[in-house]
């Protein structure tokens, strides 16, 4: 049976990667050929991403991948959620592409908190995050109406990057699921939703495409014309969930640790009404349209901005296992951070955000970077814990096992906190969960594997990983 090669460019908000996938005999072996750092950069007070240097990463990455693996087959893209590109008729951009973690949409945010918002999840089953894609566009056409006029598109993060690489515009569905546009009781647009944030009904002309879906042969690179793009789930967390080697009786629960916690389970409808929105429960969908309901928590982003303010930003894996060591040593605080707190959304200072919380408790602020760490894991794993919680008792499912993909499945201390939080055991995978999910409908559209499940079991057979068992006090 012939290897299968196939690339994966999967871009996170902190950092992207091109990984190629071999795929033989059942299975799958990784070799990362590019990886680069991400940030968004600050000019007069707004925060925007540089998309131009993000393709030109994923190019380089892309060539690197052809280079190592001569055969390579096919391409495929996911991305963080809600941010977006605008462009007219021809792909050309017309407006900046801001980052999420910018502030311009808080008037919006309050606004929807208090006058729509029952109606919104009703429409849309996404609760308000003021990061959403809708309450973006909204402040987008109001702060600079002529944008309207000239925008003929609005394509996410990936569906931006198949368009370069294929010439072909599509809104993927489990991306689109995210932008609270989207009609949670098919598969189409909302048009109550559209109409409510004022956003034109020409931006989204179709409803998204299921993936996997072939978008043709690379264009503009000479080296690359055998390679086909594909369409896969364009959402990272949609494809870290579809790389979860999961029991098929729906007993699994799903942790994507990266920049965010991202919590939920598989399901076949969504889970709506008051309490599900009290809960923040969002009804985000796989790539063929079926629902994966979340709940998003501050994740390692509060390690990422806080270490480096300390001067300790490791720089191998070792160092990671140093710094992680020295924290587990230390006791548990008896006062853990609230990590749904806005204040360490986006502060100024990570470590001043984390100091104030403590005080306005009563509590004294740690006082080097392991006990930080200490910190931050074990109130991680509270909010892990609530997540957990709030999903047994909406669906009436009892989890047997937590599965654990992302940056954060390497984290010992992480792990071990989170099965001992949420009394279940915990099995990590140590893999970048996106990349393999992408991967895996790449695999599907070439029909090199018949579809997830199988690719789920195979992976399930062949993948390492350490179970961490919950531990009394
Ligand atoms: P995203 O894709 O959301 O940008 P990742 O899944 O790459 O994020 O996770 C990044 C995080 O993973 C880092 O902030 C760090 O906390 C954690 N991490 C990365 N490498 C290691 C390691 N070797 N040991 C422990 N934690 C690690
Ligand atoms: C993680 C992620 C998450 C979204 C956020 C904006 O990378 O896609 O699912 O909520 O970025």
């Amino acid at each position: 049976m012939k290897t299968v090669h196939c690339a994966a460019i999967d871009l996170g908000a902190t950092s992207g990667r091109v990984i190629v996938g071999a795929w033989a005999r059942g299975h799958l072996t990784l070799t990362e050929v590019h990886r680069f750092s991400n940030q968004f950069r600050t000019v007069s007070g707004r925060d925007y991403w540089d998309v131009p240097y993000l393709w030109a990463e994923a190019r380089k990455g892309l060539l690197a991948a052809k280079n190592a693996f001569p055969k390579l087959a096919s391409v495929g893209v996911d991305a963080w959620g809600v941010d977006h590109v605008l462009v007219d008729q021809a792909g050309r951009v017309v407006y900046p592409t801001h980052a999420y973690r910018d502030t311009r949409t808080e008037k919006y945010a309050k606004r929807l908190d208090q006058t729509g918002l029952a109606r919104v999840y009703a429409w849309t089953g996404i609760p308000n995050y003021p990061y959403n894609t809708s309450l973006q566009l909204q402040e987008t056409f109001q702060a600079v109406p002529t944008v309207g006029a000239a925008a003929a598109r609005c394509l996410f993060i990936a569906d931006y990057f198949n368009f370069l690489l294929s010439g072909k515009m599509e809104n993927e569905m489990s991306i689109s699921s995210h932008s609270q546009l989207l009609d949670v009781h098919g598969r189409d647009w909302s048009p109550h939703a559209l109409a409510y944030f004022g956003v034109p009904a020409k931006l989204f002309p179709k409803a998204p495409a299921r993936s996997p879906k072939k978008l043709g042969p690379v264009r503009d690179f000479a080296e690359l014309t055998d390679v086909e793009s594909v369409l896969v789930p364009g959402h990272d967390t949609a494809c870290a969930f579809a790389a979860m080697p999961a029991a098929e009786d729906g007993t699994d629960f799903y942790l994507s640790s990266g920049t965010w916690s991202l919590l939920g389970f598989e399901n076949p409808a969504p889970l709506l009404g008051a309490d599900a929105l009290t809960a923040r429960i969002s009804n985000e969908r796989m790539g063929q349209g079926s629902f994966r309901p979340l709940k998003a928590c501050l994740g390692l982003w509060l390690i990422e901005q806080l270490l480096p303010e300390l001067n300790t930003y490791p720089k191998s894996p070792d160092e990671w296992e140093n710094l992680i060591l020295q924290a587990t040593r230390l006791p548990s605080p008896a006062l853990r951070l609230d990590v749904t707190d806005g204040s360490l959304f986006r502060p100024a200072s990570m470590r001043a955000a984390i100091d104030e919380q403590l005080r306005s408790k009563g509590a004294r602020p740690p006082k080097n970077a392991p006990s930080y760490l200490r910190l931050i894991c074990d109130s991680l794993a509270d909010g892990h814990r609530s997540a957990v919680e709030d999903f047994q008792k909406f669906s009436g499912r009892t989890f047997k096992r937590i599965l654990m993909v992302g940056g954060g499945s390497k984290n010992k201390l992480l792990c071990q906190a989170t099965a001992d939080a949420c009394r279940v055991p915990l099995i990590s995978f140590e893999i970048e969960g996106s990349a393999v999910g992408n991967i895996a409908h790449q695999l599907i559209a070439l029909k090199a594997v018949a579809d997830l499940k199988t690719f789920r079991r195979h992976l399930a057979e062949g993948l390492q990983h350490t179970t961490y068992l919950p531990r009394t006090t």
